[in-house]
């Protein structure tokens, strides 16, 4: 009898430590989850009040700008007095490079500058970059090395359609080899290798005003 009662109890004893260890396992799940939660929470708090900050100063620094420039300033240089590098005209915001270089790596260095290397439509645009290049070479946005004499330009419109300026007797594909194009003296076009080194032409549109 009494063995029975102490073999019982030894029972209860031993289911009740059973439990007690299985909820104090998953409390500490519970309290990892929690404190994980937390910790999440307070990195997210953080985050935010960087930004919040970055933000705020940049909207300063922005105003500062501003009230450094009268308006002026911005009709006189609509692409931003502090870029005069960049010219404007008629829409657009031209940068004539410094630099020589091959029309790939001319491409890539608008590109760089979100722009891209210009493009020529207009009788107007073709007078203004003439007398800017003032007889200099300078790649422009027109190719057809992807299909021999579809002369097409960086933004995919055909060439062939619309302006055209090309020197006499140019494209003439001189040792099946030229399949960039630049303006030349006079600012007409010529086709040539595009590993040639040469100015470049970056454009883009002007910033609203
Ligand atoms: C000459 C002409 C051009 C050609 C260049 C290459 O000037 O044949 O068409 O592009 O040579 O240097
Ligand atoms: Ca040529």
């Amino acid at each position: 009898m009494d063995k029975e009662r102490l073999q019982d109890e030894l029972r209860i004893f031993r289911d009740r430590n059973f439990l007690r260890q299985k909820l104090r396992s998953s409390l500490t799940v519970y309290v990892l989850l929690a404190l994980s939660y937390l910790l999440i929470l307070i990195l997210f708090a953080v985050s935010l009040s960087r930004v919040s900050v970055l933000s705020s100063q940049l909207t300063k620094m922005h105003n500062e700008l501003k009230r450094n420039h009268s308006s002026n300033d911005f009709k006189l240089f609509p692409c931003g007095p502090e870029a005069r590098e960049w010219e404007y005209f008629s829409g657009k915001c031209y940068y004539f490079s410094l630099r020589e270089t091959s029309w790939q790596r001319a491409k890539v260095l608008c590109e760089e500058v979100h722009s891209r290397l210009a493009i020529i439509n207009s009788h107007a645009q073709q007078n203004f970059i003439m007398y800017r290049t003032r007889n200099q070479r300078f790649w422009i946005g027109l190719s057809d090395e992807n299909s021999e004499g579809e002369w097409k330009w960086i933004d995919g419109s055909d060439s062939t359609t619309g302006f055209t300026y090309w020197k006499e007797g140019e494209p003439n594909n001189s040792g099946q080899n030229e399949d960039c194009a630049h303006v030349w003296t006079y600012g007409e076009w010529n086709d040539v290798r595009c590993t040639y080194e040469c100015y470049y032409i970056c454009e883009k549109p002007a910033p609203p005003l």
